[in-house]
């Protein structure tokens, strides 16, 4: 099935609209990344976000991309985006807000490894300011819509509308996507964490103990020989995750005060949350469920523990949850 067929049975048009805007964006990316060095889009922009992280050309075109399209879309109030340090105004009668990081794991575009766009669609107030942040900070549980675009050997969207998850495939003879997978649903238990190690001296003592325990293998406490992996790009993770069972973490770490976890909450934490929650796995801070934090900041940190149901309690068991 088409996605504008299975949009057309599943969601109402405006949606439906807004969600083919936003591949019309993904699908222009996915063409640039194939090009690669040939469109000459490779490297660093030499500018940095207000996260002060250094972005690539790609970073910087992707956004343009995104925004462009939505905001001339009719349908959207406003935007706001990882690239972006304020949200920007779109059609005042727009029904939807757009989040979105136009290109996560960014640092593995010039080795020509997985990449992806996320993102997740609020609903937008009446008479709300699309220009104005505090429309925005809403809780992931009001998302509409949320996914994911896998730019990798295949290019996949992975969405949900509340109803579970399903699959697209990019099938580029037609250029369209089209569903390949319904349904998803993660496995409860696992033997296979992705977390970044080289940071384990800042993370808190429960997140220590139970990586220390995993790595103990079957004769540690948890009795099971594990795997691990570490992608460097959450969307690749997610995808694992969703395929085939795992967990994966980015948790609190005081390597800088003041930015407590990597991830961002809104346009990384509550789409991919909104994702595992439909297809039965959880995802947490490991405090709270990411879905219920109400935000204060567009830009606003969590920590991050994502995946097979079991595995997620079992972290949770560490820090007395
Ligand atoms: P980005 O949005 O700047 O690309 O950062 C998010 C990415 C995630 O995709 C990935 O899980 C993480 O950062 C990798 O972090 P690290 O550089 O610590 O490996
Ligand atoms: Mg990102």
């Amino acid at each position: 099935m088409l996605l504008s067929t299975y949009l057309k049975q599943n969601a109402d048009a405006d949606l439906a609209y807004l969600l083919d805007n936003v591949m019309v964006a993904c699908k222009d990316i996915a063409f640039r990344l194939n090009q690669g060095a040939l469109a000459g889009i490779l490297g660093a922009a030499g500018t940095e976000n207000v996260q002060g992280e250094d972005q690539k050309a790609l970073d910087v075109i992707s956004n343009d991309l995104l925004k462009d399209t939505l905001l001339s879309s009719g349908v959207v109030r406003g935007i706001a985006s990882e690239e972006e340090d304020l949200p920007v105004a779109g059609s005042a009668d727009g029904k939807f807000l757009v989040l979105f990081d136009p290109l996560d794991g960014s640092s593995n575009i010039d080795v020509n490894l997985s990449v992806g766009t996320i993102f997740s669609i609020l609903p937008a107030a009446d008479g709300a300011d699309g220009g104005a942040e505090a429309t925005y900070l809403q809780s992931g549980r009001n998302q509409l819509a949320a996914g994911y675009v896998l730019y990798g050997p295949s290019t996949l969207l992975v969405m949900t509308l509340g109803k579970g998850v399903d699959i697209f495939t990019l099938d580029t003879k037609i250029g369209e996507f089209v569903l390949t997978k319904e349904q998803v649903k993660v496995p409860e238990t696992t033997k296979e964490f992705a977390i970044n190690m080289s940071v384990q001296r800042f993370w808190e003592a429960p997140m220590q103990q139970y990586i220390a325990d995993c790595i103990a293998g079957e004769t540690g406490p948890l009795g099971k020989r594990y795997n691990m992996r570490w992608v460097a790009s959450m969307v690749a993770e997610v995808h694992r995750i969703l395929t085939r069972g795992g967990i994966f973490m980015y948790p609190y770490d005081n390597r800088e005060p003041g930015k407590p976890g990597k991830l961002r909450l809104m346009y990384e934490g509550n789409p991919m949350s909104f994702l595992l929650e439909q297809a039965g796995a959880m995802s947490t801070t490991p405090y709270e469920n990411i879905m219920d934090i109400n935000p204060e900041k567009i830009h606003q940190r969590c920590g991050v523990v994502l995946g097979s149901k079991e595995e997620v309690k079992t972290v949770q068991s560490y820090y007395k949850i």
